[in-house]
């Protein structure tokens, strides 16, 4: 699909700015799948060389295992150089709405160590305000999401609890919490305040507000009908 064709085409883009002996955070969702597979064919023909990946979720940990690159687990490194993950929604001020996939923690903390973080999307990423459209995920220990819930609730917001696909329940993250996905009316203006009282809240793990993290955003678009980079 186009959308694909656009996913791809910022996922090459991202990888040209991987150079051997980096430490790299991979970040998790089908975008920065594409990015991990496009790395894995760079290492295996020897374009790239001498690379430590730290991954953001078991997804990642499965792909770079199938694909032959070398992990290391975050707290084994002293940095990471370049981080690359995609995102849910990016505003113009490339404040981001991140966990679709439920793997912000890991994602976040990545972010937040990496020297530079890239971010890739497609253009439908793209938004004026934060939270009209994609809702915002929260973690939350098991035994506190009615609290948080009703707490988040009291904040103006509308929070339901995500429920699995495949599985009975609720979805349970790699970190074994769940996942609170909340709509404020009329999105969300002064993200770095909400991402600061949201994680404030006693039983919040993290939320997917990444405020002042992204360094650049990689955009795919199709132009004239050919997949484009912005
Ligand atoms: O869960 C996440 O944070 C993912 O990075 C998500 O934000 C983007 O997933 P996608 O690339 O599959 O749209």
């Amino acid at each position: 699909t186009l959308q694909d064709q656009m996913k791809q085409a910022v996922a090459l883009a991202a990888v040209d700015q991987i150079s051997s002996g980096m430490v790299l955070g991979l970040g998790s969702g089908s975008t920065a799948a594409l990015m991990i597979k496009e790395l894995g064919a760079r290492l295996k023909d020897g374009r790239l060389k001498d690379l430590v990946g730290v991954t953001t979720s078991f997804q990642g940990e499965v792909l770079a295992a199938e694909l032959g690159i070398p992990l290391q687990a975050l707290n084994a490194v002293d940095r990471i150089d370049l981080a690359i993950d995609g995102a849910d929604e990016v505003d113009p001020g490339f404040q981001l709405i991140k966990g679709g996939g439920a793997c912000h923690v890991q994602e976040k903390l990545v972010a937040v160590r990496a020297e530079r973080f890239v971010v890739v999307v497609d253009a439908s990423k793209v938004v004026q305000t934060l939270n009209l459209e994609f809702p915002l995920p929260v973690e939350v220990l098991p035994g506190a999401w009615r609290q948080v819930q009703a707490q988040l609730n009291s904040m103006g917001g509308e929070a339901q609890l995500r429920m699995a696909v495949k599985k009975a329940g609720p979805v349970v993250t790699d970190q074994g919490n769940l996942v609170l996905d909340v709509k404020f009316a009329g999105g969300i203006n002064e993200p770095a305040d909400l991402e600061l009282a949201i994680n404030n809240l006693p039983g919040v793990l993290e939320n997917g507000l990444f405020i002042n993290l992204a360094d650049q955003v990689l955009v795919g678009e199709i132009i004239d009908g050919m997949p484009r980079v912005r």
